[in-house]
């Protein structure tokens, strides 16, 4: 059939489904659900590699073969620094600028070293909000718990106390550096729901969370005169005798020279690995998430926690064809939005955690209820009752500013034209292993953000890695200033 009149099947459908019962999965189903056809469990290839306690025999090829990789550096390599500072930031994403900001607070001379431009990072595609218990209803422990069930309860403890705990905080120091968080009449923050939390946490800057946080950070860096390099990749560690990290060498993009920066303490805040497309799949990631970080952390010696396992976010775009590569937000679910099969059925609680809905929505396309394009993709449909007549015109352009704009320059109209989703490789859910102090089991070796390991266990929930980078990079910052204070 063609796929406008499959996309018709979507608006006649709509007042059957408010009124369907979405089946209901006990956890011995939800388990089977997941390791029958998440991408976790079919990966093509593993190979073992050497450390790492939930590491092991599990690391997909594509990523172990870049953690066992040589070294670009040559033995006999001139490394006489060029630069010498007290603390070394490696990244420019949320948590770099976060542990950049805190250790110049702190009183260190701070270099921020990025790979592309201040501020190119995953951070900015988190636009569905920040989990942070500040609503009376809610407290830390209820967000602790949330995640440790999000995480099947592998998530490191002591990572997610200090995460749930500092979470209020953060948000006021992101307030007073001047995010504009949505607020209700009465002026106190809004809150929405997000998906596998038992309590709206959802701290939201309209549909563009991520990037308005982002566009704080990088002025407040830019304000306080912190030294970049851009377009600088971190290519190897530096250490001494005692094996403490003692700096970083970089290949200089722009100049194709090899510089040399020496720190007191290193913090990689480096991304994820969604560009190296495991298992072929589509990402939302942004083209410098290539597991650099991890890389070499890990051949210094850095141990690594649940690198088996990432997150497929539930809604890639895939058609129309404008969007494939395109990721559609979890607010459009926290708003009430459907999966839409090809009979014109919900299948899945849009609420429920990630793996759990990208595996449903890999179910139906497997077993023949998912809907073909043209050029051969497959996907189920997004719908959102926000079009409905009842909540008026422009409810959508209220809700999601910034992706109506996005559909509206490709003439894309979503109340006649419902988008294709396809799950597409969000995020590394594992990382290396780090403690409270985002201290990996190298001296000085700090690492915060998407390249650690251990707090979101083995799957995070949306809106908990915007905190995390806050966290572990402020974690990160004020520890390494210390230790460089007491050098
Ligand atoms: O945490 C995330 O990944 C997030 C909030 C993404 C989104 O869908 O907006």
């Amino acid at each position: 059939m063609d796929i406008h009149a499959l996309q018709q099947i979507v608006h006649k459908t709509r007042d059957a489904r408010r009124k369907q019962t979405i089946p209901k999965f006990s956890p011995d189903d939800r388990d089977q659900l997941i390791h029958k056809y998440h991408p976790d469990f079919r990966a093509s290839a593993y190979r073992p590699i050497r450390f790492g306690p939930n590491a092991g025999d599990k690391t997909v090829v594509e990523l172990a073969t870049l953690l066992e990789g040589d070294s670009p550096i040559q033995a006999d390599s001139d490394l006489t620094p060029h630069y010498t500072t007290d603390v070394l930031v490696v990244g420019g994403g949320g948590a770099g600028c976060a542990a950049a900001l805190h250790a110049h607070g702190a009183g260190s001379q701070v270099i921020l070293a990025t790979k592309l431009r201040l501020g190119d990072s995953n951070s900015v595609m988190a636009q569905g909000g920040m989990q942070i218990s500040v609503a009376p209803e809610d407290s830390p422990v209820t967000h602790f718990i949330d995640t440790l069930k999000g995480g099947h309860m592998q998530n490191d403890h002591a990572l997610l106390k200090a995460m749930v705990e500092d979470g209020p905080s953060i948000a006021q120091w992101l307030i007073d550096l001047g995010v504009l968080f949505d607020r209700q009449a009465d002026g106190n923050l809004h809150v929405k729901k997000g998906g596998g939390s038992s309590k709206p946490r959802l701290l939201t800057c309209s549909d563009y969370t991520g990037l308005e946080i982002m566009r704080v950070l990088k002025d407040e860096v830019i304000n306080q005169k912190i030294q970049l390099l851009e377009f600088c990749a971190a290519v190897e560690l530096l250490s001494d005798d005692e094996g403490r990290c003692t700096g970083a060498v970089f290949k200089d993009l722009d100049n194709h020279r090899t510089v040399v920066v020496a720190a007191k303490s290193v913090i990689l805040a480096t991304g994820g690995i969604g560009r190296l497309h495991i298992q072929g799949f589509p990402t939302s990631n942004h083209y410098g998430a290539t597991g650099d970080g991890l890389c070499l952390a890990y051949r210094m010696g850095a141990r690594l926690a649940h690198v088996d396992t990432f997150q497929y976010h539930p809604s890639g775009a895939v058609y129309p064809e404008q969007l494939i590569g395109a990721l559609v937000t979890e607010g459009i679910r926290s708003e009430g939005g459907h999966l839409v099969n090809a009979k014109g059925e919900r299948f899945v609680n849009e609420l429920d955690t990630r793996d759990v809905v990208s595996s449903s929505i890999i179910r139906e396309c497997e077993e023949g209820r998912g809907i073909r394009t043209m050029s051969g993709r497959v996907g189920v449909w997004l719908d959102t009752p926000l079009l409905d007549a009842e909540h008026g015109p422009g409810t959508m352009e209220k809700h999601f500013p910034a992706m109506m704009l996005q559909f509206e320059r490709f003439g894309i109209d979503i109340s006649k034209d419902p988008v294709l989703i396809y799950p597409t490789l969000h995020y590394q859910n594992g990382g290396v292993k780090i403690d409270t102090n985002s201290e990996t089991d190298v001296h000085n070796l700090f690492v915060a953000g998407e390249a650690s390991g251990g707090l979101h266990g083995r799957n995070r929930l949306m809106g908990n890695s915007l905190l995390d980078l806050m966290v572990f990079g402020k974690r990160s910052g004020l520890t390494a200033a210390s230790r460089a204070g007491s050098m």
